[in-house]
């Protein structure tokens, strides 16, 4: 969809609670360069029409981009805003072998890692027979326990995910790993390389900004961050640029 092609800041619609959009926010601040966030509650907000009307499939994260256009899809957004400054190296120009390897990793995290998640969601917003439940609950262990060995082993001991700086994987990395804090479902701890680069994260300036954001709290050292706009807003500027 397409609203004008004035240059405005892009806005970012985050979800609450917990969105996989966390990773978006950390890539911005990272970037520093301006930008709006529009605060998206789950799963009231994200389902209305008026939501849908820019985000046809009622998820977070959406990005109305500087030109007034609107994407949908985490990997989409993600390179949309590492291509905005490739000198700041978190994300690579398409068509290089560092492209090729960040692209592979942050389908491996959308796939099979926030995957891995989706059974431990479903059981907590639904009420489910236990049976119900332990069967899907010990699906997600598996796939849960399976994706934290295997990308243990894809990341051995590089400092982050890709290698010797940190990249657009690291940033929706850490928004998908943390949901381990709420389902408990491994011990991380048992995945020295992720724990690490976990914790490296954590103590990250845009991480802890994305998390106050998020709980509403103070945030500390916005980088790019203008201010927040609300839903409402965004759709009266689509209607009065038609
Ligand atoms: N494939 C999409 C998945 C997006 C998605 O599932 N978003 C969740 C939050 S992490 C959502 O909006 N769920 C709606 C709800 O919980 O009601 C992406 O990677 O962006």
């Amino acid at each position: 969809m397409q609203t004008s092609r004035d240059n405005h800041p892009p806005v970012l619609f985050y979800g609450v609670p917990s969105g996989c959009s966390f990773g978006s926010i950390v890539a911005l601040e990272w970037l520093g360069l301006p930008y709006h966030l529009c605060r998206i509650e789950m799963p009231g907000v994200v389902s209305s029409d008026a939501y849908k009307r820019i985000n046809a499939v009622g998820e977070t994260p959406t990005l109305r981009t500087a030109a007034g256009d609107f994407i949908s899809e985490s990997i989409a957004i993600l390179n949309h805003i590492g291509a905005s400054d490739l000198d700041r190296g978190i994300a690579f120009a398409q068509g290089t072998p560092g492209f090729d390897r960040l692209n592979q990793m942050l389908a491996y995290l959308n796939t099979s890692l926030f995957d891995a998640y989706a059974p431990f969601w479903y059981t907590l917003e639904h009420e489910l027979d236990p049976s119900d439940k332990k069967v899907l609950t010990d699906y997600g262990q598996a796939k849960v326990l399976k994706a934290h060995t295997d990308l243990e082993a894809m990341v051995g001991e590089k400092p982050w995910l890709l290698g010797e700086h940190r990249t657009l994987a690291d940033a929706y990395f850490i928004g998908i790993a943390r949901w381990n804090e709420y389902h408990q479902v491994v011990d991380r701890r048992e995945y020295p390389n992720l724990q690490r680069i976990y914790d490296q994260l954590e103590a990250d300036p845009a991480v802890v900004f994305a998390h106050a954001i998020e709980r509403q709290q103070p945030p500390i050292g916005a980088v790019g961050l203008i201010g927040h706009i609300a839903l409402e807003e965004v759709l009266e500027q689509v209607l009065s640029a038609k």
